[in-house]
């Protein structure tokens, strides 16, 4: 099967939606994806749709009816007295009450759900979502720059049909708030790969590998900086081969946060855009009903050259794409090479010191392999 039904969610008006000037989340970048995207002539090829916004009832499948009733009201002028003076709800810098907040998380909520119901009724084989995964909003806060995980509501629609559901995060940041959701269930298996050590949010030790019923369905891949595409593929293929035999997954979500990427202004890993697409390819060749949602990703230009990829890896048209830019309305963002790409630094890869990465890749596999078959 080569040729599948891809259903790709997009609201014109999530580029306009601002954290601040000096905030390094941009949501323009989904508006510069879609530009690309579009440059590329890949809209004809697959169901473009703007999903419905997610209600605050919808919300609450996951977050507390007093956390989405603040979000609904909360404006820059009330946040104070909202927020019990900075003591509730939105604690520090990272998730400022900015204009439209609720709106932008019924866009980015709205996309999962939808996408996970198209996935579901049989209607698309990929979904895609690029204004979600936004994996550390908490069932009754904000947490790094998410507010309303849509994920989690996206995952809790897709068990009303299946049974499992596995949960892939690339963000270089730990997948909290989705592993901290599904810590105590064996339906759905979270596994999340990031860098870790003296860097947010500070969870996602090897060790930690689910509660109860759910122990051993918690995946955690700790990394050091400067991880490349080689190392990456070396724990990625493997750990997933494992996790798919194991788990026999109804359903795959890929949060494919573009901090990992070289270059990115908060990250520290070092792979290219290849490199990151691969997982994409790697998962989309297992035939399990896939959905992608995008997450992190700070050097913006590289975020979308990356989400611009993985659209046509969606596709299957990867390998017919020109890397050298079509013409759009962002062209010159991409200087100077105008190409499709992220290239690589020459960072150390700290994950070959002291075999670091054999390790983790090794202990992961030894955790799976207990899982019954
Ligand atoms: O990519 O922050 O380190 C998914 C995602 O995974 C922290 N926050 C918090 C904990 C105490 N600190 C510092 C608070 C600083 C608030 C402002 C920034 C402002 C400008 C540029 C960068 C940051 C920043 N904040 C860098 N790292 C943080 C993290 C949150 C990272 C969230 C990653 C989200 C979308
Ligand atoms: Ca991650
Ligand atoms: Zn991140």
């Amino acid at each position: 099967m080569s040729k599948r039904r891809v259903a790709y969610y997009y609201d014109p008006d999530v580029g306009a939606y601002s954290y601040g000037v000096t905030h390094a989340m941009k949501p323009q970048r989904m508006r510069i994806t879609h530009e690309l995207v579009s440059a590329y002539d890949m809209l004809p090829k697959m169901h473009v749709l703007r999903a419905k916004r997610a209600s605050a009832e919808k919300m609450t499948r996951f977050h507390t009816d007093e956390y989405v009733d603040f979000l609904s009201k909360v404006t820059p002028e009330n946040a104070r007295r909202l927020t019990y003076q900075g003591t509730r709800f939105l604690v520090g810098d990272d998730n400022p009450p900015f204009e439209g907040v609720f709106e932008f998380c019924s866009i980015s909520a709205g996309g999962s759900i939808a996408a996970a119901n198209r996935l579901m009724d049989g209607h698309a084989d990929i979904a895609i979502n690029w204004a979600g995964g936004l994996h550390h909003a908490k069932k009754r806060e904000a947490s790094g720059f998410c507010y309303i995980n849509d994920i989690v509501l996206g995952i809790l629609e897709m068990l009303r049909y299946v049974p499992r559901v596995l949960y892939i995060d690339i963000d270089c940041h730990h997948g909290d708030g989705v592993e901290e959701a599904f810590y105590t269930t064996d339906r759905v298996m979270t596994c999340s790969i990031h860098k870790f050590g003296e860097f947010f949010p500070g969870t996602g030790q090897l060790s930690d590998r689910g509660r109860g019923k759910g122990r051993g369905y918690a995946v955690n891949i700790p990394l050091k900086d400067g991880i490349t595409d080689e190392s990456y593929r070396s724990v990625f293929e493997p750990v997933i081969d494992k996790i798919v035999e194991v788990f026999r997954p109804s359903a795959i979500v890929l949060q494919c946060g573009a901090d990992s990427l070289s270059g990115d202004k908060l990250g520290g890993l070092n792979l290219t855009m290849h490199g990151h697409a691969h997982c994409v390819q790697y998962v989309r060749s297992k035939n399990i009903p896939f959905m992608l949602v995008g997450g992190g990703g700070y050097t913006v230009k590289n975020v979308a050259r990356a989400w611009t990829y993985e659209t046509a890896c969606a596709l299957n048209i990867e390998n017919d794409i020109d890397l050298n830019l079509p013409w759009n309305e962002y062209f010159e963002w991409f200087g100077p090479r105008y190409r499709l790409e992220v290239l690589p630094s020459n960072l150390e890869d700290y994950n070959l010191k002291d075999g670091s990465l054999d390790k983790v890749r090794e202990e992961a596999l030894r955790h799976l392999s207990e899982l019954r078959p």
